[in-house]
């Protein structure tokens, strides 16, 4: 060691640098469709029209959700495996090739979505992040998001050969505990894709290209979902990776304890796709049994996440404690504040707590009734990727930056000011659309009033909510605005600040040698997975296929003959 990441690895750091580089594009474009739309919503500044806000939202959801965390987690991921293993990529041309799949991809997606700007091209995806059929898009943009995902199969694949190089050499040593989150988080996004590949390959782009006169909504919905829930804890557990091995050195201590993130990890692989099935309480066609199997699979999945908050805080509290901190939450003192990245991963933290309570709510069958399609999810996505995530990649960028460059980055004040902004701004944010869900108020809805009833009649403060949404709209494009220009001084800006030194990250407190082998055994959990799987999800799909289709009835769910008897 010695050296930088950087001066080590230069051709790993080129692609970790053009990965996180499309990361902050993306967050920069979907910034500003963010604030465009917040105004919109709220009525304060109508710049587009309502058919346009689809496209607008669109834009904002894709570019957020799906580019901006997924690049940054392969830039990061490619730093995890490099940096743990201490070797470079067996094969730099296929690091190489996936980033570039993942950017044609990306390229064509975009060009599909950007088409629905302009009225002389044929060019339109406005069918938001989530693309329901029969919502039809240009068949660019399911083949530039399919080429997109093969890139992320490719890139789970050079790693895995960088472990098993690796294992080769050092066939007694246990797996570094980050080349383990990468590996099983690679695991879960397989399986995951499944889903949406077989939605997306043999259903959607035939069907967009004319092939097939028609696809079955239901089927493409639930294989959507099958991705759709999983999907988000591909964004979340390389923040959960930062607040294991990170947060705990930032604090001045260690991780409580290694085994414990090592069983976090497996059970997500375990859980998080026979969830998926929670996003569809409201749909009918499928039975309330297979509904109620998802929502007790939801309720063990919150356990991962609860063991994190207890791992978590306690590496922060014994960092704490080895800086002279003292007393039940005196020691919250001896906390490093003024460090944008300890700072802002906590605040991230902090905001996932209230977060996953809004999750817990909305995954009661009871419960998601009244917040179904509301803004209520809107403030919940936004506090957990739009804040747990978001802001731990901003804040982790404070610390990862010098890993890159080379260099110090350009003032941890301006970067404090920045992760203080964003958490107030979806404080506002987040609270008032929570409150104007419970009001009734719908989400993905370009004019809420419908010309005939306006909410302000379902809630008397509703102009308070108004005022908060599009208030914090403003501060956290205030945030970004400074994100940025740090980014760019640190970046470009360098010939007079410090050298980066490197930094060890220390040793867990229990280590790897404390976790039961059988921990390591990736087929054993891999399989098991797959179990679950089938037990979930075989039935359920047998009998929307067995109801109308695997192409559907004309996209209706109830057989035509009964609708005719039903109208005749
Ligand atoms: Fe969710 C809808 C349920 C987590 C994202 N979710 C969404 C949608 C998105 C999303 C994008 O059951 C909308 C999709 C759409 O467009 O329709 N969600 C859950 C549950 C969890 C959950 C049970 N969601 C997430 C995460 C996301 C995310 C993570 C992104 C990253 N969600 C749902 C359901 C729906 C839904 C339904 C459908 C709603 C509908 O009707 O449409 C759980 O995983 C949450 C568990 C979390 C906890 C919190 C643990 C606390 C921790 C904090 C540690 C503290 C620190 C700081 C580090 C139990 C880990 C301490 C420091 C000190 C110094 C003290």
């Amino acid at each position: 060691m010695g050296n930088v990441f950087v001066d080590r690895y230069p051709d790993e750091a080129f692609i970790v640098k053009a990965a996180l580089t499309s990361a902050f594009v993306a967050l920069f474009l979907g910034g500003v469709m963010g604030l465009i739309q917040a105004l919109h919503r709220t009525g304060y500044l109508q710049i587009i029209d309502h058919s346009t806000y689809y496209t607008v939202l669109t834009l904002h959801g894709v570019a957020m959700v799906l580019l901006f965390t997924i690049y940054f987690l392969v830039g990061f991921f490619q730093w995890a495996i490099t940096d743990s293993l201490d070797r470079a990529s067996e094969n730099i041309q296929l690091t190489r090739l996936w980033y570039g799949l993942m950017t044609v991809g990306t390229v064509l997606a975009a060009t599909a979505i950007l088409g629905g700007f302009i009225d002389t091209t044929n060019l339109d995806a406005t069918v938001l992040y989530t693309f329901y059929t029969p919502l039809e898009a240009h068949p660019i943009y399911y083949i530039g998001l399919a080429v997109f995902i093969v890139g992320t199969w490719l890139a789970g694949f050079d790693w895995f050969r960088s472990w098993w190089a690796w294992k080769k050499d050092n066939p007694d040593e246990r797996t570094p505990l980050r080349t383990f989150m990468v590996l099983t988080t690679m695991l879960m996004w397989y399986l995951t894709t499944i889903g949406i590949a077989i939605a997306v390959i043999f259903l959607i782009i035939p069907w967009s290209l004319g092939l097939v006169d028609s696809v079955n909504p239901l089927l493409t919905r639930t294989l959507f979902w099958f991705f759709g829930h999983p999907v988000v804890y591909f964004w979340l557990l390389p923040v959960y990776m930062m607040w294991y091995v990170i947060l705990p050195k930032l604090a001045g201590g260690r991780l409580f304890s290694d085994p414990l993130a090592r069983i976090v990890f497996v059970l997500f692989l375990l859980l998080s796709v026979p969830t998926g099935i929670h996003h569809q309480y409201t749909d009918p066609g499928i039975a309330e049994g297979f509904k109620f199997l998802a929502m007790s699979n939801t309720m063990f999945l919150l356990l991962p996440s609860l063991l994190t908050a207890f791992t978590v805080v306690a590496s922060i509290e014994h960092g704490a404690r080895q800086r002279g901190g003292e007393g039940y939450l005196g020691w919250l003192t001896a906390l490093p504040w003024r460090a944008p990245a300890f700072t802002g991963m906590v605040l991230a933290g902090l905001m996932f707590a209230a977060a996953g309570f809004s999750g817990m709510v909305n995954a009661g069958m009871n419960f998601n009734y009244l917040v179904h399609n509301t803004l209520w999810v809107v403030g919940h996505f936004h506090m957990t990727v739009g804040t747990a995530v978001a802001l731990s990649i901003m804040a982790s960028t404070y610390w990862f930056l010098p890993k890159l460059t080379g260099r110090e980055v350009f003032s941890k004040q301006l970067g404090l000011v920045q992760v203080l902004l964003w958490f107030i701004g979806m404080v506002l944010m987040g609270n008032a659309m929570h409150r104007a869900g419970l009001a009734g108020v719908p989400r993905r809805t370009a004019d809420p009033t419908y010309s005939n009833f306006d909410y302000s009649s379902a809630l008397g403060s509703i102009s308070e909510l108004r005022l908060q949404i599009a208030l914090g709209g403003v501060i956290l494009s205030l945030s970004l605005v400074l994100f940025f220009a740090h980014l760019l001084l640190s970046s470009f800006a360098v010939s007079n600040r410090p050298k980066a030194t490197e930094e060890t990250l220390p040793p867990a407190l229990s280590g790897p040698e404390h976790a039961p082998k059988v921990l390591s055994n990736l087929k054993l959990w891999t399989a098991i997975a797959l179990v679950l799987i089938t037990f979930t999800y075989v039935l359920p799909v047998a009998s929307i296929i067995q109801g109308s289709g695997v192409f559907g009835q004309s996209g209706l769910l109830v057989p035509v003959e009964v609708l005719i008897e039903v109208v005749g």
